[in-house]
């Protein structure tokens, strides 16, 4: 007899937004969590919302402080060598826009929502194995079979869970997507000779819309997060570390990066920083049995294109929409065109991002040819309204991926 129907590894945004779409439609979920709620609630990432994620938060209704407090944003510039161009986002995608809105306070608001429908998120429950999850789900006798067990931790000890099917949504370092076996997986892996350092600061932002901007010392992006908190980020070397950018150094390379004529950058304190390495990751098929991977843990964007949080929203809207019809019905084609259907979507993102990335990064060791390559390209979408209208297309989100 399984302890709950759906046992969810991970409580970001994938793990939090699946328990929820699955409550909503009365199938049970337990969410195990390696940290405490606080450390969960204030890690600082992602940004940017597409309108497809802004439909699933209101959906499963957690989405009433980002309609009050989410800045929705039907623009972004791009800005090469000092000079800024806007690209209109919604006037070629029929009124589609993106809400910046912070990934933790999504985050909190689900952990919110779900707290108060009743739902079962264990915080500083570590999940150190799980087993008996690659049979079929046909051979396991469908929705009540004997299914897979997580074996975890919590304050009393060993525990374990058992469930119909485990979603491994926890993230790139996880442990569900090594516990497939061998040979059952392709990967793709690239990793960029550069890495994003971003900070929080309490100053009001020094732009309505967001600014990427590319410059010979390197990429920069102002973003922001409520009128009084800026998000900026630097282009650095991986092998960077924190105790090299002093605040001072930090805000005389935004200067530099983001200054354009007649503009002012201001500064303020800066409240958080971290360095991330670029890469781009996937791993293919996103199921093996009874295990569904979703979010970060099946795949990696380089943030350019404001995409892995998006990303990993939309597997679970697909995932929890599956696993509804398999519930109801005994039905498992949804089930199984998981992970194809993401996979296109997958795919689609990571071509965007990485054609971000090489339109505005400065890339150590840039022969000269390549060079003229990348200013072609820049001012092909400064200037090609037809370029404008493909990038504001995948910023905001394909519909139909
Ligand atoms: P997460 O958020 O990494 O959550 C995984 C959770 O699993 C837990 N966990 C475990 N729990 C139990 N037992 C274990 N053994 C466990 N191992 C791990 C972890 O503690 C964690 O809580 O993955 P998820 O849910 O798939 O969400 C993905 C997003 O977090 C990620 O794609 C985005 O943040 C990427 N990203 C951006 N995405 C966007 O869509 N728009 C953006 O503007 C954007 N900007 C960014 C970003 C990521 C960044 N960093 C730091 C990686 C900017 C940055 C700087
Ligand atoms: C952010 O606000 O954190 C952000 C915005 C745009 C990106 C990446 C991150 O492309």
């Amino acid at each position: 007899m399984a302890d709950t129907q759906v046992g969810i590894v991970g409580a970001g945004p994938a793990g939090l937004l699946l328990s929820q779409l699955l409550g909503r439609a009365g199938i049970s979920s337990v969410v195990l969590e390696v940290r405490d709620r606080a450390y969960v609630e204030a890690r600082v990432r992602a940004g940017v919302l597409e309108a497809g994620s802004v439909e699933l938060l209101r959906s499963c209704g957690a989405g009433e402080r980002m309609e009050r407090e989410g800045l929705v944003h039907h623009g972004v510039n791009l800005q090469f060598a000092g000079e800024r161009h806007r690209i209109d986002l919604s006037g070629p995608t029929g009124g589609r826009a993106v809400t910046v809105y912070g990934q933790q306070e999504v985050v909190r608001d689900l952990i919110a929502a779900r707290l108060a429908e009743g739902g079962d998120v264990r915080f500083e429950c570590p999940v150190v194995s799980i087993d008996e999850f690659s049979g079929a789900l046909e051979r396991s006798g469908g929705p009540g079979g004997s299914g897979p067990v997580i074996r975890y931790r919590d304050a009393d000890g060993d525990a374990e869970l058992r469930c119909d099917v485990i979603a491994g949504c926890d993230g790139f370092h996880g442990v569900c997507r090594s516990s497939i076996p061998a040979g059952v997986l392709r990967t793709y892996d690239r990793e960029f000779p550069f890495a994003w350092l971003g900070i929080l600061a309490s100053v009001a932002p020094s732009t309505d819309e967001l600014i990427y901007a590319y410059n010979e010392g390197g990429f920069a992006l102002h973003s922001l997060r409520s009128p009084d908190t800026s998000r900026l980020y630097l282009q650095v070397d991986p092998a960077e570390e924190l105790a090299s950018w002093p605040d001072d150094r930090i805000w005389s390379e935004l200067q530099i990066r983001l200054g354009a004529p007649g503009w002012t950058l201001h500064e303020g304190p800066i409240t958080e920083r971290s360095i991330t390495p670029m890469r781009s990751f996937v791993a293919s098929p996103m199921r093996h049995g009874r295990l569904f991977l979703a979010g970060d843990a099946a795949h990696i964007v380089p943030p350019t294109g404001a995409k892995g949080l998006n990303l990993a929203m939309a597997d679970v809207g697909v995932l929890a929409a599956a696993l509804t019809r398999w519930y109801r019905s005994g039905e498992p084609g949804g089930l199984d065109a998981y992970s194809e259907v993401c996979g296109w979507r997958v795919w689609r993102v990571q071509d965007f991002s990485t054609s971000m990335t090489t339109l505005l990064y400065a890339v150590p060791g840039m022969d000269a040819f390549d060079r003229q390559v990348q200013r072609a390209r820049q001012r092909y979408v400064a200037t090609s309204a037809a370029a404008a209208t493909a990038l504001a297309e995948n910023y905001v989100g394909l519909a139909t991926c």
